[in-house]
């Protein structure tokens, strides 16, 4: 081979050698093959030469241009093997990552708290039940020992609904989740333990009260469940529910028409200064209500109270919700303001659970 040729087929084959993308392989193609390029310009000197010298300096063009051809080729394909590596190693995903938390919207501070009462109550064995919004007044007052004369009756406290022909036992809008529990009894053997969240109404508009609020209710029958049950249980929630492992807590008598005897439960707290803190100090906060089913209750819903005993308990959510998240006005839980939200609300990545206390 001549050598002129020589040296470009030197020159060619070291610069793709030396090419360390396929970028830098075009910029050699269009250097040596390219319109302009130098095996380009000597093909154009071919015309010059006598027939037999064209004949044999072109056979030894193609055979170079072929070989370089070839040369860029087979080193493209080898930078591209390499750079597919890289991308495979670089852009490597996890598929058994979790999904990304939502970054827009949120859960309202009384779906939170529910979750997260759920969450502590389903761990030690109760189930959630649930009932209809507008009752019937037996499954609401009757059945749970509450007198016809008693104010909770009085159209005043209550929101009853329209009986067209003055109905036996008229509908009424729910004043307490308790109905639900009744019907757990009607329907059910024991035993049961059923905890029952849900939307009430009563006839009350103040900072602290509202005509619709949520309300969280618990039931267990059986037939050995006594009152030291019902205060290691309820105890065992509130230090799981605020986070306080030495929460202090006090039961007081009390009254309700459906337990016997009946109680009311007190967590520790100071209010030094004004400021309301949970756990610490000599001062008392009431939380919840609660008792042993009374046994009229019992008998109401078909069991023998000789034989079935159990505890009830009963607690307002917002309530709840406003000490443990710090929310100073009843109201604005229904105002529907997207401000508030944003600030009270959760992400719903924050699905409450027991794994390490709440997850919080
Ligand atoms: C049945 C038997 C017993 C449910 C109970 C309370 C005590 C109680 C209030 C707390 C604040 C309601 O939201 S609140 O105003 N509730 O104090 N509730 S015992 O007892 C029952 C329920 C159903 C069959």
């Amino acid at each position: 081979m001549d050598q002129d040729l020589n040296r470009l087929r030197d020159d060619a084959l070291g610069a793709i050698a030396r090419a360390a993308a396929v970028a830098d392989l075009n910029t050699v193609r269009v250097d040596v093959l390219g319109r302009k390029g130098r095996v380009t310009d000597l093909m154009k000197t071919l015309g010059a030469l006598t027939p037999d010298e064209r004949k044999a300096r072109g056979a030894a063009l193609n055979a170079l241009k072929d070989e370089i051809t070839a040369a860029i080729d087979a080193r493209a394909a080898a930078l591209e093997a390499v750079e597919l590596d890289h991308r495979l190693q670089a852009e490597r995903i996890d598929v058994t990552l979790p999904v990304r938390p939502q970054a827009e919207g949120r859960i309202h501070p009384i779906s939170q708290t529910i979750d997260e009462m759920v969450a502590i109550f389903g761990e030690m064995g109760f189930v959630v039940a649930e009932g209809p919004d507008v009752e019937d007044d037996f499954y609401n007052f009757t059945a749970l020992n509450i007198p016809p004369e008693h104010p909770a009756r009085q159209s005043h406290d209550t929101f009853y609904m329209q009986t067209p022909n003055g109905g036996a036992s008229p509908k009424v809008l729910r004043t307490h989740t308790s109905p639900v529990q009744i019907r757990t009894m009607m329907k059910e053997k024991p035993p049961i333990r059923i905890i029952v969240p849900g939307r009430t109404y009563r006839c009350d508009y103040d900072a602290t009260h509202s005509p619709n609020f949520h309300q969280i209710e618990g039931l267990v029958i059986d037939k050995t469940s006594h009152m030291g049950h019902l205060k290691g249980c309820l105890s065992e929630f509130v230090r799981a529910f605020f986070d306080v492992p030495d929460l202090p807590v006090r039961f007081r008598p009390s009254y309700f028409p459906f337990t016997e005897p009946s109680a009311e439960m007190d967590i520790g707290c100071s209010r030094a200064g004004g400021e309301l803190k949970l756990g610490a100090g000599g001062d008392w906060l009431e939380i919840l209500g609660s008792g042993m089913v009374h046994p009229k209750v019992i008998a109401n819903c078909g069991l023998d109270p000789a034989e079935y005993q159990g505890f009830a308990f009963g607690m307002g959510i917002e309530r709840a919700a406003m000490l443990k998240y710090g929310i100073p006005d009843l109201r604005t839980f229904y105002e529907a303001d997207l401000r508030w939200l944003r600030h009270y609300g959760f992400l719903g990545i924050d699905v409450p659970s027991m794994t390490g206390g709440l997850g919080r």
